[in-house]
């Protein structure tokens, strides 16, 4: 199900992607896929539909369509709009803690990770200087409580140990007396899971939600389980107030269209990723990243970031004033050389290129660009400036020079031709601002 949320919305974005012009009707034909894979995704009707109506009036937006990769431009919109379904800058966000002791609640189905997260949070909260107490309020499961004070003992956190006997509400409230009596500034409660929803299990958690009135309630997903998940997560917001959502088991290959949906469902953002069985393997939630992982394109979405990150401002203005001139020199290259190489394979950067074409064995690694500065730099001045006075005596002496061969000295010619055939597409129109658009700015 969330496997074909991402391959649909991917493929679709794909065709996009190859277009050089969008117009408005391959923009609704593909908005037409996206509607229908998230709405079997179970996203909610109405998020759907404003979800679209947003990436649209974006998309349509003159600044897409005058750029020189509208189908790029518009993953961009939809990635982004997904980032914001994702909770936007409320993802990833760290626990608000707020009353002495702090309680945090976390809440969901069985087996979908409450006690391992509680761990995993203690062991945090520990790390930032707090005292949490671990507050196993399970009491339906025989096994729970002694599984909450291993799982604690093992994250070396204190817990409010007892024989699972009497009610949660009244085990909570002595756990909250223990805290306040010993210093602990953070109760962490650890209630029981169902395997479905069921009426007594929500009186029970309601119940405790106004007993303890907790800071934080979170509702613990399991990424795995995908639509179970998403229903469930939508019965437990209408019983108790959410504040946000743990997302579980993201270490295995879910594709986050349950993060989609449960986010969309409770209205509340995701703020933890679970990654792995151990104490230490919780994150922040990244929405970007996973709105990538949604997408199908986390390579090539990572890719236009790194760039943006590489590229330098003052680069590329040196280059955009070299492609106004409509020159674009060995120097230059060599420039490019150096942000290339923080940037990643150039197979990779060209093939986010519509219309580039990567040259056939063009396996350009780290050891070939440290050899193409190299080449460069074994060049005089007026060689760099001017390529074409490069003949057969010239290249055997720069080969000489930098310690490779007459063959390397020719395919960094033709590499560098390559690329000023790109410059020149980006530089061609337009107030030079073509290749810094291509790098998101
Ligand atoms: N791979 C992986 N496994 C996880 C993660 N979080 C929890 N688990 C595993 O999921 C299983 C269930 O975790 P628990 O913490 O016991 O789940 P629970 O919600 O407390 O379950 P109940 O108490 O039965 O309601 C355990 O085997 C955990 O090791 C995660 O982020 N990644
Ligand atoms: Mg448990």
């Amino acid at each position: 199900m969330f496997e074909s949320l991402t391959e649909r919305i991917g493929r679709t974005l794909d065709r996009l992607r190859s277009k050089g012009r969008v117009t408005e009707a391959d923009l609704d034909a593909a908005l037409r896929e996206i509607r229908l894979a998230l709405l079997e995704a179970d996203v909610g009707f109405r998020v759907v539909r404003d979800f679209l109506a947003r990436v649209r009036e974006k998309a349509l937006g003159e600044e897409v369509l005058a750029s020189l990769t509208p189908g790029q431009q518009v993953v961009r919109v939809v990635r982004d709009e997904l980032v914001e379904l994702l909770g936007g800058q409320a993802a990833g966000r760290p626990l608000q803690l707020s009353g002495s002791p702090a309680v945090v609640m976390l809440v969901g189905l069985q087996g979908s990770g409450k006690t391992t997260t509680i761990g995993k949070l203690g062991r945090l909260l520990a790390g930032q200087g707090r005292h949490p107490l671990v507050a196993p309020v399970d009491l339906a499961r025989p096994a729970a409580v002694l599984q909450a004070v291993q799982v604690a003992r093992a994250a070396g956190l204190a817990v409010h140990e007892h024989d699972g006997t009497g009610t949660p509400v009244g085990r909570a409230r002595e756990a909250i007396e223990h805290a306040r009596g010993r210093g602990h500034d953070v109760v962490l409660l650890d209630t029981a899971g169902r395997l479905h929803v069921d009426d007594e299990l929500m009186a029970e958690l309601q119940e405790l939600e106004r007993t303890v009135r907790p800071c934080e309630l979170l509702y613990v997903a399991d990424a795995m389980t995908g639509q179970d998940a998403v229903r469930s997560a939508r019965a437990f917001g209408e019983h108790v107030r959410l504040t946000g959502v743990i997302l579980t088991k993201l270490d295995g290959d879910a594709r986050g269209g349950a993060a989609l949906s449960v986010a969309a469902v409770t209205g509340v953002p995701v703020r933890f990723a679970g990654v792995g069985e151990k104490v230490d393997a919780l994150e922040p939630f990244d929405a970007a990243r996973m709105a990538g992982r949604i997408l199908g394109m986390g390579d090539v979405l990572g890719l236009i970031e790194s760039a943006e990150k590489a590229f330098d401002e003052r680069e590329a203005e040196k280059l955009e004033k070299a492609l106004r001139t409509k020159r674009f020199t060995l120097d230059d290259f060599r420039a490019t050389l150096g942000q290339i190489r923080k940037m990643g394979p150039l197979e990779q950067v060209l093939a986010m290129v519509p219309g580039a074409k990567v040259p056939a064995g063009a396996n350009v690694d780290e050891r070939q660009l440290v050899r193409f500065e190299a080449i460069i730099n074994s060049m005089t001045p007026a060689e760099r400036a001017d390529h074409r006075v490069l003949n057969g005596s010239r290249r055997k002496r720069i080969a000489r020079g930098s310690g490779t061969t007459v063959q390397d000295v020719n395919r960094l010619i033709k590499q560098y031709l390559e690329m000023q055939k790109l410059m020149k597409a980006f530089g061609g129109r337009g107030r030079g601002g073509k290749f810094r658009r291509l790098l998101g700015r």
